[in-house]
């Protein structure tokens, strides 16, 4: 069909893909709806994929723990977008939905974040490949571990998957939604 050929020369700009993780979360309003919309939005750009979707983890508050728990979720996509225009893409998606930065680690409506990019190793002002804090943040990697279990995460010291990191944090209080 003409419309498939269209889309498929969409989503194939010439530029190599490579294989993303997105982190999601919401402690704000309707978190599931709020995940959910963030999803739909990434994957109706003609540069993602969303190859797959994690369970939804309610998870307490890390860092700030004076605010309500979270929803977090992961995705795994495929893009042809170099990294500086997928951490744009994830930024305009959370100002279109409405995110309003207060303080740091504070409530949030929802916040996308970039986990890594294929194999790139970014240390720039405004971007860290692969995100630096996977390794300490059950919010993360209980998800993650849906997605990319085998995934190997190094801190610096060691490279464990992703699954390893998982064994080694405090998963007490959080909960895996039914679906
Ligand atoms: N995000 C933060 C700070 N703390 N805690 C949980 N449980 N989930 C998050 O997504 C989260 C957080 C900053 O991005
Ligand atoms: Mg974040
Ligand atoms: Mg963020």
């Amino acid at each position: 069909m003409l419309k498939w050929s269209i889309m498929l020369a969409l989503k194939s700009p010439g530029h190599a893909m490579a294989e993303a993780a997105i982190g999601l979360g919401s402690n704000m309003g309707d978190r599931r709806a709020n995940l959910e919309l963030a999803r739909e939005r990434l994957a109706a750009s003609p540069q993602v994929d969303v190859l797959q979707r994690s369970s939804l983890y309610e998870t307490p508050p890390w860092g700030d723990l004076d605010q309500p728990a979270f929803l977090n979720a992961c995705l795994r996509i495929e893009t042809s977008l170099g990294p500086n225009d997928l951490l744009a893409l994830c930024l305009s998606i959370e100002q279109q939905m409405g995110r309003v930065r207060t303080r740091r680690w504070g409530p949030r409506l929802i916040d996308i974040d970039l986990l890594w990019l294929g194999d790139l190793q970014i240390a720039s002002d405004t971007l860290t490949l692969p995100h630096p804090q996977i390794q300490n943040r059950a919010f993360v990697l209980a998800p993650l571990c849906d997605i990319a279990p085998d995934k190997l995460i190094d801190d610096g010291e060691r490279t464990l998957p992703v699954r390893e990191w998982l064994a080694q944090t405090d998963q007490a209080d959080i909960v895996r939604l039914a679906c």
